[in-house]
């Protein structure tokens, strides 16, 4: 089954301008304006998973289409699925275990999947787990990488065990800086480089850093990293090693090309707050947490409606941790914002549902766009701010309706 995308519908509506906001007017008339990069996609299903869009195959990148985040918590059946490496292995829990050792730990140790159940604390929070490319597929100009359109995100309940008390046990140092994951999954070709990740040693012993063992109450899908993974809440899901069998608690920063190449930013670009001074550069620094961010989750570009009867735009909204403060909605370009109304809040880490109603009166075209701000006073860009491999994409983005 084919199914278009928001951009590749709105450029039929647009007879193939290629200009998102084109014949809107106001601040967000030109806001976005994607080149046709994402004509289609396929949705296809993994064994275990709904239909989601087919990015690629080998290695598997799937994203979730945009009504399937319409709900607050993402079903483990509808959650995206992102790996680098084609060799992915089906986990034997018989013979699966965790080390955690390292030259910064003192007393390295295996654990068994019960062990790591029933030995430690278990911790259940909710928390976004978002690609660093999520929206790459929206840059303009356009930038290699997976063509990601909106849903390589999702949002869960993560129950495991907090990685500071394995690192506890382990005897780390107090010379670690950084903290290594690698998983079971490997590179088909032996001069692709491994996955291994590391985040520092703070942020690793934050309690609300997991090793996490289920996803909404449920083992973890094979392809969401069975039988265990790292949770890194509000930071990007790069970080969020699948099928984790090495921690190592590191003296020196990682070497990786997965940490000195790639999900690198141009340094002083974006309003990050949280620095991951080891792996800084003089020009690039790794990416940390997520910015403020939402996506009307309910409504598709030209969706018709009836002049006199409401219209509720629904969505969702996120932040790397902060807090969210506000959602906006416009319905004229973006000229004038309007206060959303927030659903439950689900914790800090978590994505917040809102909405907004409104009875559009006369005919012809409304712009509708969501704008969410956080505690640390950060909003959504207008404009994208371009880097080459396309992350951090927070950029409003109008849907235009048809009042007929
Ligand atoms: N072992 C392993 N873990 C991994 C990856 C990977 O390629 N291998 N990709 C990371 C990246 S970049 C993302 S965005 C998330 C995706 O998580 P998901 O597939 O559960 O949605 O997994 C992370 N953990
Ligand atoms: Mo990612």
């Amino acid at each position: 089954m084919v199914i278009r995308t928001r951009r590749s519908l709105l450029q039929t509506a647009l007879g193939g301008l290629g200009l998102l906001g084109a014949g809107l007017s106001g601040p967000l008339a030109r806001a976005g304006l994607p080149a046709g990069t994402l004509a289609s996609a396929v949705l296809d299903a993994l064994a275990g998973k709904r239909p989601l869009l087919k990015r690629s195959y080998r290695p598997p990148n799937y994203e979730s289409p945009v009504s399937y985040l319409n709900e607050v918590i993402t079903p483990n059946d509808r959650f995206f699925v992102r790996w680098h490496l084609a060799d992915i292995p089906t986990i034997d829990v018989a013979s699966w275990r965790l080390s955690i050792g390292g030259d910064g730990a003192s007393r390295p140790f295996e654990l068994t999947l019960a062990q790591l159940q029933h030995e430690f604390e278990p911790v259940e929070l909710t928390a976004v787990c978002q690609c660093a490319g999520n929206r790459r597929g929206l840059s303009d100009p356009h930038v290699p990488g997976v063509q990601w359109g909106n849903g390589a995100m999702g949002n869960a309940r993560w129950k495991g065990a907090r990685l500071k008390d394995l690192l506890a046990r382990a005897g780390l140092a107090k010379e670690a800086v950084e903290i290594a994951f690698n998983g079971a999954d490997g590179p088909v070709l032996e001069a692709t480089p491994d996955f291994t990740k590391s985040i520092p040693a703070w942020k690793a012993l934050d309690e609300n850093t997991l090793v996490a063992y289920e996803m909404n109450g449920e083992p973890l899908p094979h392809w969401n990293g069975y039988p265990a993974r790292i949770i890194v809440p509000g930071w990007t899901a790069t970080y969020w090693m699948k099928q984790v069998v090495s921690i190592r608690a590191l003296a020196q920063p990682l070497s990786s090309f997965w940490m000195n190449t790639a999900y690198r930013i141009p340094k002083g670009k974006f309003p990050v707050v949280d620095r991951f001074l080891s792996q800084e550069s003089e020009t690039t620094t790794p990416v940390t947490e997520i910015l403020v961010n939402s996506l009307i989750t309910n409504l598709e570009e030209g969706q018709r409606f009836r002049a006199g009867s409401a219209i509720v735009v629904q969505g969702l909204a996120w932040d790397g941790g902060a807090g969210l403060r506000r959602v906006e909605v416009s319905i004229d370009g973006g000229r004038s914002w309007q206060s959303a109304q927030f659903g439950a809040d689900l914790g800090r880490y978590s994505a917040r549902a809102w909405q907004y109603a409104f009875t559009p009166r006369a005919r012809g075209r409304v712009a509708v766009a969501a704008r969410a701000s956080n505690a640390q006073g950060a909003t959504q860009t207008e404009q994208l701010i371009f880097n080459p491999a396309g992350y951090y994409n927070n950029v409003i983005q109008p849907i235009s309706l048809e009042v007929t």
